[in-house]
């Protein structure tokens, strides 16, 4: 890396030539024996031979099916795919690391389309979009309102412009995934790493991928997931951008006033003063304006400490340049 290191216009890392051998690609697997052989495969006919499966103590033969077709097999040492995830990130070391499920639903053959906004320095994080073009019966009907709704949920809290943060193909550059500090056991996994990814100051691109069918059980509960990952959500947003949060109160603030304050008003033209609502909205009016002035300093701040982030990576990277 330290040959191409350099950076575009956006900030991300430009790496032009990705050697196939600097790319890992982790496979989180719990019981995925009919599908596993199938996308190690399709991996190595493609000439990727890194291939990390992390496994969940699967009782069946994914380990044994895994190991024959060469891929590195380590057993989690804990429980869930977001804590196999953060132990895969932190035993592999290769500039880049392709996350996908042993489960068949995704395409190997997509790999390029994943990597190619690395190779430009558009993105450092890329996830593949299955809401675009997936086959029949790939989703339920349950998952796909489920998914939508809590991609909604996400584009209007964090304010960005995203469609499929659930995604479980990924392509991270080395920056990200060894600074991501992922805390979730679950399936929550997905959220924290878009997450901690923007709270960085990294760039995230979507592309559209195939979606199929899976081969094997699920390990998703769509509701009791779903209202894990809709509480990540809100969560995270107060872990990395409390200022929204202030707004929204100072806001509710501020519209309860205004009710209550012309209520005041119009009750005093018909010579009926209300003392003690005066004061009350004398509180909410002040305190609204306070809320909203503390979130817009802490706005301000929040988006200095990435703009300073993303600065010192350049400084680093033109560093290993020179060097
Ligand atoms: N190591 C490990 N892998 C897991 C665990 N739970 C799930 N996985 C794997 O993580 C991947 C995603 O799980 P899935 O059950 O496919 O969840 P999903 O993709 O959200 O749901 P589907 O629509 O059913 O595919 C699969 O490869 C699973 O085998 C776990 O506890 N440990
Ligand atoms: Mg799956």
């Amino acid at each position: 890396m330290a040959d191409n290191g350099h950076r575009s216009m956006e900030g991300s890392e430009i790496i032009p030539e990705i050697p196939k051998e600097e790319v890992t690609i982790i496979i989180p697997t719990l019981n995925e024996a009919k599908g596993i052989g199938k996308v190690i495969d399709a991996f190595k006919e493609q000439g990727y031979t890194n291939i990390f499966v992390i496994d969940g103590n699967s009782q069946d033969r994914t380990r044994e099916i895994a190991k024959e077709k060469g891929a590195t097999v380590v057993v989690q040492s804990g429980r869930g795919k977001g804590q196999a995830v953060a132990e895969a990130f932190s035993l592999v070391n290769t500039d880049v690391v392709v996350l996908i499920d042993g489960d068949g639903t995704y395409d190997p053959h997509d790999i390029e389309k994943m990597l190619e906004p690395i190779r430009k320095g558009i993105a450092d994080h890329v996830i593949g979009n299955r809401l675009i073009n997936y086959e029949k019966g790939a989703f339920t009907r349950l998952n796909v309102i489920g998914n939508k709704i809590l991609n909604w949920l996400f584009r209007v809290t964090y304010g960005v412009e995203l469609y499929d943060i659930l995604s479980g193909y990924r392509a991270l550059t080395r920056e990200v995934y060894k600074s991501v500090n992922l805390t979730k056991h679950g399936f929550e996994v997905e959220t924290e790493l878009t997450v901690e990814t923007l709270a960085n100051g990294f760039k995230i691109v979507e592309v559209p991928i195939n979606y199929y069918k899976r081969h094997g059980e699920t390990k998703l509960s769509p509701l009791g997931d779903g209202l894990k990952i809709g509480r990540a959500i809100i969560e995270m947003l107060v872990r990395y951008n409390p200022a929204k949060y202030l707004y929204f109160l100072g806001g509710l603030f501020l519209l309860l006033g205004l009710i209550i304050g012309t209520y005041v008003v119009v009750e005093w033209f018909k010579h009926v003063s209300h003392d003690l609502l005066a004061i009350v909205t004398a509180i909410l009016v002040l305190g609204g304006i306070q809320f909203m002035a503390i979130g817009f300093v802490m706005s301000y701040l929040f988006k200095a400490s990435v703009e300073i982030k993303r600065g010192i990576r350049g400084v680093k990277t033109k560093r290993r340049n020179r060097q």
